[in-house]
């Protein structure tokens, strides 16, 4: 885009024209992931035709072959013709990260954005007006009931699972070692999901103990398709609202906040500053706005998918600090890590 720097967006949209653009992108890797391009050319020995990978995906070969060239023209995909004939291939990125399977694969992220953000956000315009998530239109689950809609189905359950699980893959570490927790001896991850943030912890703090607090069904899933043999947090199930939490030194609450109202947030936050000793603490993991609003704008983006689908929003450090402090939490500290989570840590 060099040949772009020296002009205004007033002598030529170029940047306006690509944003009007981006949920045809979106599209087009939801698109190839759903139809298995990724694996297919990352198994191939060499480069596929259009019409190879149409026929071995069960598609039309040229509604592949405009697939396949679009994903080259966002450097996703690379393409040679010989003798007339294009032959795709894989990239390292595609490979990667793109592919099923791989140890650091978004397969299931992206799912979950095609098939479930991306419906919701179809409702974009509503939730705007109404200031309320898009449950209902969207899957016939009033607005109260946000992980009724979320966990509609068993096969909605582990593919948001699925999403939560993808994303310490990449942030995990970088979160859990924000702040130093080895003081921590009992560290429980409430609504710890599948467990993927208290396998960071666990590896991280080999002297403490890690549990995953979450609904007994989750826990359930979370045994049975997400636990690794040498996995050695544990897990325990109740209603984090409901009723008391267990004892811990440190409650970890990972994109817990985010999901709920200001209220709920202080009932929970005064439920834990009850539940643990002096000395103990909480340690927030979020992705943080800017102070002065102007960014980052995935934060700003996830706050939006906030409002379509849950309760809660994305907030600057500021605001974690006021929640925590009205909890009767003291000494907050924020590290932001530079990539998508933050940590923000305070103790009683
Ligand atoms: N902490 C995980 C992460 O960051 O990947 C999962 C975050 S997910 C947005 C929220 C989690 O909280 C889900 O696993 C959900 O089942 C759990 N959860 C929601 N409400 C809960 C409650 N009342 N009691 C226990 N767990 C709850
Ligand atoms: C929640 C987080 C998410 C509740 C619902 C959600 C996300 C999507 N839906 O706590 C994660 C946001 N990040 C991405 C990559 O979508």
């Amino acid at each position: 885009m060099a040949e772009h720097l020296s002009q205004s967006e007033l002598d030529y949209p170029f940047k306006l024209l690509e944003y009007l653009n981006g949920f045809r992108i979106s599209k087009v890797i939801f698109a190839a992931c759903e139809l298995g391009v990724f694996e297919l050319l990352m198994k191939s020995p060499g480069a596929l035709s259009a019409q190879h990978v149409a026929q071995a995906l069960d598609a039309n070969a040229d509604g592949m072959e405009r697939l396949l060239d679009a994903l080259v023209g966002i450097e996703i995909l690379e393409v040679e013709t010989a003798d007339g004939t294009a032959l795709y291939s894989s990239t390292d990125v595609a490979n990667m990260y793109l592919a099923r399977g791989g140890v650091k694969s978004l397969h299931d992220m992206v799912i979950y954005q095609s098939q479930t953000i991306y419906p919701l956000w179809n409702n974009m315009t509503d939730a705007v007006r109404e200031g309320k998530n898009q449950n209902h239109k969207t899957f016939g689950i009033p607005p109260e009931e946000v992980f009724e809609a979320i966990y509609r189905s068993e096969e909605e359950t582990l593919k948001f699972m699925g999403l939560m699980n993808s994303s310490w893959i990449l942030d995990g570490q970088d979160v859990v070692t924000a702040f130093n927790l080895s003081g921590f001896q009992k560290i429980m991850d409430l609504g710890g999901c599948t467990g993927a943030l208290a396998r960071e912890l666990a590896k991280a703090y080999p002297s403490s103990s890690v549990t995953v607090f979450d609904f007994l069904e989750i826990v359930e899933i979370a045994r049975k398709h997400f636990l690794q043999e040498n996995d050695t947090f544990t897990f325990e199930s109740g209603d984090f609202f409901l009723g008391e939490v267990p004892p811990a030194d440190l409650y970890v609450l990972a994109r817990i906040v985010h999901d709920w109202s200001e209220e709920k947030c202080l009932r929970l936050l005064k439920k834990l500053y009850h539940a643990c000793k002096p000395g103990g603490g909480v340690l927030l993991v979020e992705a943080m706005l800017l102070e002065n609003r102007r960014g980052p704008i995935m934060t700003q983006l996830f706050s939006l998918n906030m409002l379509v689908q849950m309760e809660g929003r994305e907030r600057p450090p500021s605001q974690y600090t006021m929640i925590l402090n009205q909890s009767g939490f003291t000494n907050v500290q924020v590290c932001r890590t530079g990539k998508s989570y933050d940590a923000i840590l305070a103790v009683k």
